[in-house]
């Protein structure tokens, strides 16, 4: 079963709403109509005694507080790599900033918010989240003393309710996670602590010319952008796996490097001009990431900005190692073989 997403526009729930978007997990929205006062309903409370949003029904059990389901969704889906693990590195930083913004920044931009929004709704009877306001702004509000200050600020505040606060409760789960790494040094340590093994591409893929100047996205289900290439140059070749489970992800394979790892088409062409690869087969060296390892960001040799994240394998061409680059465990999983684990 999905998450279902209790939300109103403009509210802490967008949060919660785009890391869903992010992580790629089936969802469904139900919009709380606060000018209807719906978050008050029996229905609602009964969701939510404390009559706010969000709420996220996970397993059938409706949960709240935004940063406590932000820091639930990164753990509940690890591969995303919105999170460091428990243990690793710069997990200590991630829970300090999520809760900090949680407990200082989000209580602070709201009551600032309700401040000007306050003018606007007492002045028609209704008044918006009245506990929620701290008595010194409720008596402001009603002596009017903020009346100039709340209205010249009610634009910017609510833009940086409506945009700001969302961003950075999920920018600091995605932020704080990644570090850079030097991959060619984190594959030779991996090496020195004989963690590497040999595993070869062995699924077929679907490829096709790629087209002068386009950029290849690759989307990992689960997980979003893994990296955009280049533009593309005569020879490339999209290459297209056959894996539901990474989400048949596409990637642009450089025009030197087609004849070794593809040789020639296997199949005919479909009606969008892809044909049937069978890889060569050759063996790579491998290691996986544990959990406690990354997310941690690197640059691929070909210049494309990675994110290698735990459950990872990182593969290096034993011909070639410059070459080595990050498959995600799904990816890996379904598309390679393993010919010798590590020792
Ligand atoms: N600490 C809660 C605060 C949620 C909250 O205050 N939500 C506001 C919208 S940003 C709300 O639902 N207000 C309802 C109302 O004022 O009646 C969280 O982060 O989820």
């Amino acid at each position: 079963m999905g998450y279902q997403l209790y939300y109103a526009p403009g509210t802490e729930s967008f949060a919660v709403h785009w890391m869903l978007v992010e992580l790629g997990v089936e969802f469904t929205t139900h919009p709380v109509d606060f000018a209807a006062d719906a978050q008050h309903s029996a229905d609602y409370l009964r969701l939510n005694r404390s009559g706010r949003v969000p709420t996220l029904v996970v397993d059938g059990v409706p949960r709240h507080e935004s940063a406590a389901l932000l820091m639930l969704l990164a753990e509940r889906h690890p591969s995303a790599g919105l999170a460091p693990a428990a243990g690793a590195p710069g997990r200590a930083a991630w829970l300090e900033s999520t809760v900090y913004l949680a407990n200082n920044l989000a209580p602070a931009m709201r009551d600032w918010f309700y401040a000007a929004a306050g003018n606007r709704l007492a002045a028609s009877g209704t008044l918006y989240n009245p506990p929620a306001r701290p008595a010194v702004v409720r008596h402001r509000v009603r002596s009017g003393r903020l009346d100039r200050l709340a209205q010249s600020v009610k634009i910017i505040s609510s833009m940086i309710h409506h945009l700001l606060l969302p961003f950075l409760l999920l920018a600091s789960t995605v932020a704080v996670a990644a570090q850079e790494v030097d991959i060619l040094s984190l594959f030779a340590a991996a090496a020195a602590e004989h963690r590497v093994g040999l595993a070869a591409k062995t699924r077929a893929v679907d490829g096709r010319p790629a087209l002068a100047g386009e950029i290849i996205v690759t989307l990992i289900k689960g997980e979003g952008v893994e990296t955009r290439s280049k533009p593309a140059e005569a020879g490339d070749l999209v290459v297209r796996n056959r894996c539901p489970e990474s989400g048949n992800e596409e990637y642009l394979v450089k025009a030197n490097r087609v004849g070794d790892r593809y040789g020639a088409p296997t199949g005919a062409a479909d009606a969008g001009g892809w044909r049937e690869y069978a890889p060569k087969g050759v063996e790579m060296r491998y290691f996986t990431l544990a959990t406690t390892e990354g997310p941690w960001n690197f640059t691929a040799p070909w210049g494309e900005a990675m994110v290698a994240k735990p459950g990872d394998a990182i593969v290096q061409d034993p011909k070639n190692p410059k070459d080595t680059y990050r498959i995600a465990t799904a990816a890996f999983r379904c598309t390679y073989a393993v010919t010798r684990h590590p020792a």
